[in-house]
């Protein structure tokens, strides 16, 4: 009995020294820089029992200006500043705190319990480049391009242990290692900057959508920031791909999610305070409609704050952007990002849910250490106004976004209804000529991310009816107007497919990328007659563009469409090139007269394409359904 009882004790004193004693498991940012413009650095300390401690950092040049302590005694916030002379290397965090132990209803131990925690300060050896509209953007989703590691498809350690080909919903085990084996593919290509749907770890359990399970394959779920997701090939594979991509010249753009996180998020598990998040008393979604937030005269905040701090699904919780610790969390996350990878670029999920004054603070940071990044900004709209309220612009409204790009939506839905479309009134060519005849209202229309589809679209092949003809317009178009161009991996190659049942069908695998494949179309003897027919066509413009002045910066200068042809002109001090389209049916003679503006002093043209001379402009042939992309000469 005696005996029993002294193990009771023991136990229960266990339980007391375990509920008071301190440990550290996690420290957010895992690292950070000398050198950087701004010397604050707010660190996110996790562990158990965390409050109460005292804290110390004994570094020269590092101070520690605050200790927050936060409603979860498991976390502390720590406000360090990093004078500008620090020199890199490990620092020491201590962490003291006394507890006390009480031993039977008197008597009481008190004790002190010290942590010492390493944290390391690096040099700075990242040079980020710029992207730009001189540049050619590939959009990839990783899990289905390119299979580079078979050993990594799938961890039976993870919340969704399953990867499977044959299952659209599933993994399909493309990862970052089969990006890197495809570098010279892009380069030849044409292309100049990767964009890749989001790697970061997405530890997501499967989710019953629709009736079928689905995993987290597309990333937009993250679960610890600070990982790439393991079947991708980890931090590793990812800092080797931005590297060897580097080294060929290409350039990488992230894809960034600030507005929510995975529900299976380490942090949820154990929330630092209810306001981490946006609550609600019920379930409540997003309204997907970004009207609320532009409609400054008759908007009313319910549908504002609903449209804000709904949740965009109910495995996406929605971050509180005004909640200061988060939002440092998520800024401090993107400064890491760009430092530990070297990424060039950004592109902004769900920008028009985020809180869009956290979004201009976060611009801003990133834009402070990296001026000129690209950061372009997803917003699935078709108003024109409502995609300049998000970029920068010049409307005369009482919030300016400082988002330096968008993607460009309202030009995309101009794109397909222009090739779907007769001309007619306001119809065909006409959609593109007046999307761009409102261009005024952005500060930098060059910057807006111009695309044909994307891996939220129905792919362009199938929207167009399967039309090589509308396809070169389309993409001959992309190419030669304004504008910073992506292309979706596999539209070289005529991937297709619409949203039905799934957007899994826009999704599939890039033919050619998994050792199992028959067929291969990353090479030309495995493409049809057809497909290298649309890969040549896409090949022969980009590599043109990358050299060509013109179109990447030039002026673009464009003229009302008249009987089914479309003219412009893209030119500056050294370089004119003249494109016309014709959605016409026949053939027809143009007459040159009314462009006499673009033309005056030229006198024949190259057309880029085909490489023909044409010795007479005053009069040019135009075939049915056709591009023609003519470098102007004297
Ligand atoms: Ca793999
Ligand atoms: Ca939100």
């Amino acid at each position: 009995m005696k005996k029993l009882l002294a193990v009771l004790a023991l136990l229960c004193l266990c339980k007391v020294v375990e509920a008071q004693t301190p440990s550290v498991q996690r420290i957010n940012p895992t690292n950070w820089w000398v050198g950087m413009k701004n010397p604050a650095l707010q660190l996110l300390v996790y562990g158990k029992n965390l409050k109460g401690s005292t804290v110390a950092v004994n570094y020269p040049g590092v101070t520690l200006e605050k200790v927050h302590t936060v409603e979860n005694p498991n976390y502390l916030f720590l406000d360090l500043k990093i004078a500008p002379e620090t020199q890199a290397g490990e620092l020491k965090l201590e962490f003291t705190k006394n507890i006390t132990i009480q031993k039977g209803k008197k008597k009481s131990i008190d004790q002190v319990v010290k942590i010492t925690q390493p944290y390391s300060l690096k040099v700075r050896d990242k040079k980020p480049q710029v992207v730009n509209s001189q540049d050619f953007i590939y959009l990839i989703l990783p899990d289905r391009f390119a299979n580079g590691d078979v050993r990594n498809d799938k961890f039976a350690s993870m919340a969704d242990t399953a990867a499977d080909r044959k299952n659209p919903f599933l993994r399909h085990g493309g990862d970052l290692q089969g990006i890197t084996q495809h570098l010279d593919y892009f380069k030849d290509l044409g292309v100049t900057t990767l964009w890749l749907n989001p790697v970061i770890e997405n530890d997501q359990p499967q989710t019953n959508e629709g009736g079928a399970m689905r995993s987290a394959y597309h990333g937009y779920g993250f679960t610890d920031q600070y990982n790439v997701d393991r079947r991708l090939g980890g931090n590793e594979a990812y800092l080797t791909l931005v590297t060897e991509a580097h080294k060929k010249g290409l350039k990488v753009i992230q894809d960034a999610v600030y507005n929510h996180v995975g529900i299976n998020h380490w942090i949820l598990k154990d929330i630092p305070m209810k306001d981490w998040l946006h609550q609600w008393d019920t379930y409540t979604n997003t309204s997907y409609r970004d009207e609320p937030v532009i409609d400054i005269l008759h908007g009313n905040k319910a549908d504002f704050k609903v449209q804000q701090n709904g949740w965009f699904v109910p495995f996406l919780p929605d971050l509180n952007q005004d909640n200061a610790f988060v939002a440092n969390y998520l800024i401090q996350h993107a400064l890491w990002t760009v430092e530990y990878f070297g990424i060039d670029g950004w592109r902004v999920d769900t920008y028009q849910y985020n809180d869009l004054n956290f979004m201009n603070r976060c611009n801003t940071a990133l834009l402070e250490e990296y001026p000129n990044m690209f950061i372009t900004g997803e917003n699935s709209v078709s108003n024109i106004v409502s995609q300049a309220y998000y970029t920068r612009n010049v409307l005369q409204v009482p919030f300016k976004s400082n988002l330096p790009s968008p993607n460009d939506f309202v030009l995309y839905y101009a794109i397909n209804d222009a090739l779907n479309q007769n001309f007619d009134w306001g119809k065909g060519f006409n959609r593109i000529y007046s999307t761009l005849a409102s261009d005024g209202l952005y500060e930098n229309p060059d910057l807006n991310m111009t695309f044909v589809d994307n891996h939220d679209q129905d792919r362009y092949f199938s929207v167009i009816g399967e039309d090589l003809n509308k396809y070169k317009l389309g993409l001959g178009f992309l190419l030669t107007t304004r504008g910073t161009p992506h292309l979706y991996y596999g539209t070289e190659v005529l991937m297709k497919n619409f949203k039905n049942p799934s957007d899994a069908e826009v999704r599939q695998d890039f033919p050619g990328g998994w050792a199992e494949d028959k067929v291969n179309k990353f090479v030309a003897e495995g493409r049809t007659a057809q497909e290298n027919e649309a890969f040549t066509f896409v090949k022969t413009l980009a590599n043109y563009r990358k050299n060509s002045p013109a179109l990447q910066t030039g002026k673009l200068t464009q003229y009302l469409p008249q009987e089914g042809i479309y003219v412009y002109f893209r030119h500056n001090a050294t370089q004119s090139v003249m494109v016309i389209m014709s959605q016409n049916k026949e053939a027809k003679t143009l007459s040159t007269e009314r462009f006499a503006e673009n033309l005056q002093g030229f006198t024949t043209g190259k057309e880029v394409i085909s490489g023909k001379t044409l010795t007479d402009l005053k009069q040019i042939n135009v075939q049915p359904m056709s591009i023609q992309v003519i470098a102007l000469a004297k």
